[in-house]
């Protein structure tokens, strides 16, 4: 069974509060991930740390910048966050390594991704727990541009033939107009209208955007909060079921 784990961004940091990590969280869900028996490919969101950034900077997913610094001081703070998640799991004695998605792949002038995931593939054969995130992009003719670990979740789960994807984020599901989880969603258009914004920064686009990116994958995706996190792991099927 090889499972793709995405933690939001919001989760695991303060979305209000520039570069600071929700430690509490964030530990909650390492524990979780440290009984998880499936191969499990973990992703992480950006937060406070990347959006931050990424808004200072002007950068988005079809804004880039050709200015190195710019990009650097972005992917580093994506960097930063990622020592923060592979060090927790390694507290717990979870086998992670991290996959940078700026040296693993490029976008063509159409914005088509081009990121090979046998790296990730080998290390998931050999037992380690890949850890992505979202990051800064080369892409032809806009120089650096965002890639949403939505984006990264979706590669993997297509790259590594994924049984079941996972977004665990600070709400329990996706809501419908009245404030209740929706149970399942098989098609965007019916449930187009009940998806608002995110409130805080986000560059790459609150909900609305992630159910129809999910909605595109063969493997069912399960949107959920952190306390089914470890139901998720164990075969449950919490939260919203997409697809
Ligand atoms: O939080 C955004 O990733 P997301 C990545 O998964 C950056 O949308 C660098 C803003």
């Amino acid at each position: 069974m090889t499972t793709v784990l995405k933690l939001g961004g919001s989760l695991i940091t303060d979305k209000e509060r520039a570069e600071t990590l929700d430690g509490t969280a964030l530990s909650a869900a390492a524990d979780a991930i440290a009984e998880c028996r499936d191969d499990l490919a973990l992703v992480h969101g950006a937060g406070s740390f990347g959006h931050h950034y990424a808004e200072k900077h002007g950068v988005s997913v079809t804004e880039g910048t050709t200015d190195a610094g710019d990009a650097l001081e972005i992917h580093g703070s994506m960097t930063t966050l990622n020592r923060f998640v592979l060090s927790r799991l390694h507290d717990r004695d979870v086998s992670a390594l991290p996959v940078h998605p700026l040296s693993a792949g490029g976008r063509d002038a159409d914005a088509a991704l081009d990121m090979p995931i046998p790296a990730v593939r080998t290390m998931l054969g050999e037992g380690f727990v890949p850890v992505s995130h979202g990051d800064v992009i080369a892409h032809e003719d806009h120089g650096a541009t965002i890639i949403s670990g939505d984006e990264v979740v979706v590669r993997f789960a297509e790259g590594l033939d994924a049984d079941r994807i996972g977004l665990c984020s600070t709400v329990d599901g996706v809501y419908d107009e009245h404030g209740d989880v929706i149970d399942h969603i098989e098609d965007f258009d019916a449930v187009a209208d009940a998806l608002g914004g995110s409130d805080a920064t986000d560059v790459t686009g609150g909900m609305a955007g992630k159910v129809r990116t999910l909605l595109d994958l063969d493997a069912p995706a399960y949107v959920f909060g952190a306390d089914d996190l470890s139901a998720f792991l164990s075969g449950g099927e919490p939260g919203t079921r997409i697809g």
